[in-house]
């Protein structure tokens, strides 16, 4: 078993009941569970500042799938909640990110591992510390010691 973890965000249609109901889809992946989940965050667009804020949150998976299966699990879940991909950092129904994969560093053209983004990213981080503050993210450090150290407009916990 391997502890994963989820990061769900969505700016469109309902946000916050889009990420409440992909809570509850990640725990009917197989061979997974969820384990803990943070609370949700409000958060400003990264990204061209258009379009509306976010709801954050962070989600622990236990599972035996290998990443990739994990990662196709995860796209299947967005293609259900209509996800469209268009623009560039736009606005989006819902956003599953795999963050981490237990301790393992993955760097292929479909997936990397740990998510490059994690350490300016406020929205993931916070949500993750809240979860566990003394999580190792591989290469970078410890969650609460990045959260600490980043720069960027907090998240506000809803
Ligand atoms: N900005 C915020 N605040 N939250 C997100 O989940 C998010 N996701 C994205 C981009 C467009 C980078 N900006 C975001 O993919």
């Amino acid at each position: 078993m391997i502890t994963a973890y989820i990061g769900l965000g969505s700016n469109l249609d309902h946000p916050a009941e889009q990420v409440l109901r992909a809570l509850d889809e990640l725990d009917c992946i197989p061979e997974s569970w969820l384990g803990r989940h943070s609370s949700l965050y409000a958060s400003p667009p990264m990204g061209p500042p258009d379009q509306p804020d976010y709801v954050n949150a962070v989600a622990e998976l236990h599972t035996a799938l290998p990443a990739l299966a994990l990662l196709d699990a995860l796209q299947s879940i967005e293609n259900a909640h209509h996800r469209v991909r268009n623009e560039r950092w736009g606005p989006r129904t819902l956003d599953l990110d795999l963050l981490l994969y237990g301790q393992e560093v993955i760097d292929l053209e479909r997936l990397k591992v740990p998510h490059p983004g994690i350490a300016r990213r406020p929205f993931v981080l916070q949500p993750l510390a809240e979860i566990d503050r003394d999580l190792q993210v591989p290469g970078m450090g410890r969650a609460q010691d990045l959260l600490n150290a980043c720069e960027e407009q907090a998240a506000r916990r809803m």
